[in-house]
């Protein structure tokens, strides 16, 4: 598998050389061009715009869903720390959410753009609002409250159940790791049941928002599937400019 994966790295690099490559000779011609036409202006923003197209990125939506207090928006403020020179803010500052709240980082020549929405059940019919856009999507689970696990399961049954989520891919988090109490990755996906989830592309994985602990892996993870995920070509996508 790890073959395949750095072969469909590879070919991607190849082709995005190829495009390089071809822009700029079509730049070269394009000012010679505009040289002769003494259309100096017209020829600079020409130009300009091909260059912005040579280093713009692949855009990805990420949906990170969970019930209340799972940690969804502790793990957005740990992802800009971590991916960004922007200091998230600190556990202590951040209040439940009641609207959405959205991060944007870059991996490698990837534009992730997260939407964190609240999870208390009154907020939880806004979820779908924003399926239809997603490429992907991180599901937040509170490892260390076994008692809300229940919840967590049938929260998680209704959005993959959703018709606008089809082929989505999944990550499962099981969050709070630092505690002494929080299960094991492997208890939370027998607890899930997540055997049933065979034709979807999913991962668990076992993190922490507070110290960092996994949460790498995971995006490496979700970037890595998305980029050859029947959805993505269903969705095409979107190319944004490099800067954030
Ligand atoms: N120990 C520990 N606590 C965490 C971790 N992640 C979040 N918390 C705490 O869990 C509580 C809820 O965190 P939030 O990030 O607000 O949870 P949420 O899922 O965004 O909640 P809603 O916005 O209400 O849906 C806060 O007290 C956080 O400090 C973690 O990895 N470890
Ligand atoms: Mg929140």
């Amino acid at each position: 598998m790890n073959y395949s994966v750095s072969g469909c790295v590879g070919i991607s690099f190849l082709v995005r050389m190829a495009l390089v490559v071809s822009q700029l000779d079509l730049d070269v011609y394009r000012f010679r061009n505009c040289e002769l036409n003494r259309d100096r202006v017209g020829c600079c923003k020409v130009f300009l715009f091909d260059v912005k197209y040579m280093f713009s990125k692949t855009e990805f939506h990420v949906l990170i869903l969970g019930i209340d207090k799972a940690g969804k928006t502790t793990l957005l403020e740990k992802l800009k720390s971590v991916y960004s020179n922007l200091e998230g803010l600190p556990p202590d500052r951040i209040v439940p959410t009641v609207g959405l709240n959205i991060g944007r980082i870059e991996v490698s020549n990837t534009k992730l753009v997260f939407w964190d929405l609240g999870g208390q059940p009154g907020l939880r019919s806004i979820w779908e609002k924003y399926y239809e856009e997603a490429h992907a999507i991180i599901f937040v689970i509170d490892a260390a409250c076994p008692s809300r696990f229940e919840d967590s399961k049938s929260a998680l049954e209704k959005v993959l159940r959703h018709e606008d989520l089809q082929g989505a891919p999944l990550l499962v988090l099981a969050n709070k790791q630092d505690l002494a109490e929080s299960v094991s990755a492997e208890e939370l996906a027998r607890y899930l049941d997540l055997k049933k989830l065979d034709e979807r592309v999913y991962m668990l994985e076992a993190v922490s928002s507070y110290d960092g602990l996994g949460i790498k892996e995971g995006v490496e993870w979700l970037v890595e599937v998305m980029e050859r995920s029947m959805r993505t070509e269903m969705l095409g996508a979107r190319i944004g400019p490099a800067s954030v």
